[in-house]
C-alpha cells in the first residue's frame, strides 16, 4: 500500500509517462502505429507499471484524469510522429479505456476535444476496451463507443479470448478489431506448433473476418511465431519479437527503418 499513498498528487507532480510498443502489419513488417502503455516514476520505488497501480487508480477516481491526460498525450505523441514522417496516413495510437472512462458522461466530448486541440483525425486513434469490461453493456452503455466509433475512431476490443465469450454479442459491438490474448500463441513460439493452439487461432480469425474485424495479436515474441501467425491470417502483431515498450521517439526510428 505505501507503494500507491502518493498516487493522488502523482498527476500533477508529472511523475507519469508513457511508453509505446509497436504495431507491425504482419504481411509486409511494416510499423503501422503503436500502443500507449503508462507508467509511474514514483519517487522512492523507481519506475511502476499498470498493474500495479491502475486498480487504486480506478477505486479512488484518479483514472479519469489519469486516462484523460494518456489520451492527451498519445494524441500529440500521433501528431508529431505524422509531422516527422510527412505522412497524415501513417503511425496511428492505440490507448486503452478503463471501465470507468467508458462510463463517464464526458468520454466522447474529451475524446473529440483531445483529438480536435491535436490536430488529429479519429481514424489516427484507436481505443482499446477489455473484452470482460464490455460484457453485460447494454444499447445504453454502448451508446458512448458507438459514437466515437461513428466519428471514425477505431475500437479494439482487448484480451480477447480471456472472457466469456458469447460470440454472437461480438456483432452488437461497435467494434473493428480484436486483440487475441497472448495465451493463444505461446504455443507458437517455438516449432512444432501446439496444435490446438493453431486450430484455435485458425477459427478466431476466420470468425473475425467474417464480421469484418481486424485481428491483432498480442505477445510475439520469436520469428516462428510471427510467421506462424501470419500464414494464420492475423493482421497485426504486437510483441517483444519487434520491440518492447519504449520511448516514443524510438517508434519514429522503426517506422523510418521499413520506408
Ligand atoms: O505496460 P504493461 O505491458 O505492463 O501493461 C499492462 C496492462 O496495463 C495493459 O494490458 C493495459 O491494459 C493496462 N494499461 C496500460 N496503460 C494503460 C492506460 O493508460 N490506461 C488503462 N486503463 N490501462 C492501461
Ligand atoms: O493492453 P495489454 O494488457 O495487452 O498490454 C500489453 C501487456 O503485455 C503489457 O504489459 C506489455 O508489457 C506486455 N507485453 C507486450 N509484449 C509482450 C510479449 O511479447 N511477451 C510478453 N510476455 N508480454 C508482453
Ligand atoms: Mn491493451
Ligand atoms: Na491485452
Amino acid at each position: 500500500h505505501s507503494l500507491t499513498n502518493g498516487l493522488p498528487s502523482a498527476l500533477e507532480k508529472g511523475e507519469f509517462f508513457i511508453e509505446y510498443q509497436p504495431l507491425v502489419r504482419l504481411t509486409d513488417g511494416t510499423v503501422r502505429g503503436a500502443e500507449a502503455l503508462v507508467r509511474w516514476l514514483h519517487p522512492l520505488h523507481g519506475v511502476l507499471g499498470p498493474d500495479q497501480f491502475i486498480p487504486l487508480a480506478e477505486d479512488t477516481g484518479l483514472i479519469v484524469p489519469l486516462g484523460r491526460w494518456v489520451l492527451e498525450q498519445a494524441a500529440r505523441q500521433a501528431r508529431k510522429w505524422r509531422d516527422a514522417a510527412e505522412d497524415d496516413e501513417s503511425l496511428r495510437v492505440n490507448v486503452n479505456l478503463s471501465p470507468c472512462q467508458l462510463s463517464h458522461p464526458t468520454l466522447v466530448s474529451d475524446t473529440v476535444a483531445v483529438l480536435e486541440n491535436a490536430g488529429l483525425c479519429p481514424s489516427a486513434l484507436c481505443l482499446e476496451v477489455t473484452e470482460n469490461d464490455l460484457i453485460g453493456a447494454d444499447e445504453t452503455a454502448l451508446r458512448p463507443l458507438r459514437q466515437l466509433a461513428d466519428l471514425g475512431v477505431d475500437i479494439a476490443l482487448d484480451d480477447f479470448g480471456t472472457g466469456y465469450s458469447n460470440l454472437s454479442y461480438l456483432r452488437r459491438l461497435p467494434v473493428s478489431q480484436l486483440k487475441l490474448d497472448r495465451s493463444f500463441t505461446r504455443g507458437m513460439q517455438r516449432a512444432p506448433a501446439d496444435p490446438v493452439d493453431v486450430k484455435i487461432v485458425e477459427g478466431i480469425v476466420s470468425l473475425a473476418h467474417t464480421l469484418d474485424l481486424a485481428v491483432t495479436v498480442e505477445g510475439v515474441e520469436t520469428a516462428v511465431q510471427a510467421e506462424h501467425l501470419r500464414g494464420l491470417g492475423c493482421d497485426t502483431a504486437q510483441g517483444w519479437y519487434y520491440a518492447r515498450p519504449g520511448p516514443p521517439e524510438r517508434l519514429h526510428t522503426l517506422a523510418l527503418a521499413d520506408a
